[in-house]
């Protein structure tokens, strides 16, 4: 078959954009580290009810044929344009060679992303619940990352209960583990709504000022992308603050997830998350939006011995696999044969992958999937709204593990106020026991604030 020009270009440099793209993928979580990486973060503009979408950046379109999986492919699509969506005035301008870059390497990315799931697709499952008492759960033989193995050692710690032990211990054998069930349905429901509520706020705020693009959505105006992308949140929404209510949705949310014997909260307070010490690292949501491209596989932190970020990606309405799932390489936490293949990239990798088996989420509102950030993983296509894809939206919280010395690749994905202050687990759940949190000062002096005011 004769290759497009485009094609024979990156099949003979897809091994220098595979270092390229894993360069970003660590770094892209990282405001600062933006303006060297052009990596898709931030929340976006509605695509609307278009079947597909071509990404339109500042003028710079690209057309390339979306290769779903699943969908009718090559599919129609429509034009979502951001410089339309964001009328008034944005950083670089029309013809920022910033957002022309972010659009073409969104592109590469995409190729390298669709190859790769080419390659895992065989072995791909649902990722189950862990099973107690089996050498190999049912999850662990069906490829699923909430295996459980038996004789991983645990780090001692608080006492909790069998079904923590086994996440717990699923985590640190495989680096992921499903947990339903962290959000009541109410609480999900509600996080839905304010989230929604904060998404409307923060694009009207940088409509007038598209300079306030990095503290609400982590990237500047001119690159967000309309399929995916990340706000930042304030720990009280602005709904409730403004209606005087101290227990809005984020709060219960909060609440729900980080308090002593909650499911979650006895999993960040484990001694391998770091325990009442560690270090509040991400409070935001992700959206994707129907025609949003697979991510090519990555770790969001470099391996290091002691694991120094967990993360939670805990769903706010039912997530099915045809509105994109994260899909997972367990074991790629650890520094094993699979991990240096991957490091290794071009052949070594492929060939990994194309036996590796992998697992995907499949989250009911409410559940969550815990993981070791150091773990391989991807967000995989929101298909064409035709093809049963929609919006997907997760609520993600982060703790740091001050025991990990080593570099963590990324800054916090934290409202701008709320960084490097030190504020832990600990003291979160404090204030959430208390009758106004994060209504006052923290333990800096400082107030919590809306995170936004430098
Ligand atoms: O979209 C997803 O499910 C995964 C997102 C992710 O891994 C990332 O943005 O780093």
């Amino acid at each position: 078959m004769k290759l497009s020009a485009a094609h024979t270009l990156y099949y003979r440099h897809r091994n220098i954009l595979f270092v390229l793209c894993m360069l970003l993928c660590v770094t892209k979580r990282t405001s600062e580290a933006y303006t060297h990486t052009f990596y898709p973060r931030g929340a976006s503009t509605y695509s609307g009810a278009s079947t597909t979408t071509i990404i339109s950046l500042q003028g710079h379109t690209t057309v390339r044929p979306l290769h779903i999986r699943g969908a009718g492919n090559p599919q129609s699509r429509t034009t979502t344009n951001l410089s339309s969506s964001f009328e008034g005035g944005l950083e670089g301008g029309p013809t920022s060679a910033r957002a022309a870059l972010f659009a073409d390497l969104k592109e590469a990315q995409t190729r390298m992303a669709d190859d790769e799931r080419d390659l895992l697709e065989q072995n791909t499952y649902p990722m189950l619940e862990p099973v107690p008492g089996k050498k190999k759960s049912k999850a662990r033989s069906a490829g699923g990352g909430g295996g459980f193995g038996v004789g991983a050692k645990i780090a001692p710690g608080p006492v909790v209960s069998t079904a923590t032990k086994l996440r717990l211990d699923t985590l640190q054998s495989e680096g992921v583990c499903y947990v339903p069930g962290v959000l009541g349905k109410d609480t999900a429901a509600d996080m839905i709504e304010t989230v929604q509520g904060e998404l409307s706020r923060a694009m009207k705020a940088i409509k007038e000022d598209p300079a306030g693009s990095v503290a609400r959505f982590n990237v500047p105006a001119d690159v967000i992308d309309p399929l995916r992308g990340y706000l930042l949140l304030p720990l009280r929404d602005e709904g409730s603050v403004e209606a005087g209510d101290p227990n809005g949705a984020t709060v219960r949310a909060l609440r729900e997830c980080l308090s002593t014997g909650t499911v979650l909260g006895d999993l960040f307070g484990s001694d391998l998350c770091g325990g009442g010490d560690a270090e509040w690292y991400d409070l935001t949501a992700l959206r994707t939006e129907a025609g949003a491209t697979r991510q090519p596989i990555h770790y969001d932190t470099p391996y290091q011995k002691v694991p120094g970020l967990f993360c939670a990606f805990i769903a706010m309405s039912d997530v099915e696999y045809s509105k994109g799932a994260t899909v997972f390489l367990p074991g790629t936490h650890k520094n094993t044969a699979e991990r240096r293949a991957f490091e290794e990239g071009g052949e070594a990798k492929d060939a990994m992958l194309s036996k590796k088996r992998s697992a995907h989420t499949v989250l009911k509102a409410g559940d969550a999937v815990v993981f070791d950030m150091r773990t391989l993983h991807a967000g995989t296509a929101n298909l064409a709204l035709s093809e049963g894809g929609g919006q997907r939206l997760l609520f993600i919280l982060t703790f740091r593990n001050r025991k990990a010395t080593g570099t963590l690749g990324h800054a916090p994905n934290l409202r701008p106020s709320y960084r490097h202050r030190g504020i832990t687990l600990g003291e979160m759940r404090e204030e959430l026991d208390s009758p106004e949190p994060f209504a006052g000062d923290a333990s800096d002096g400082v107030p919590f604030g809306d995170g936004l005011q430098q």
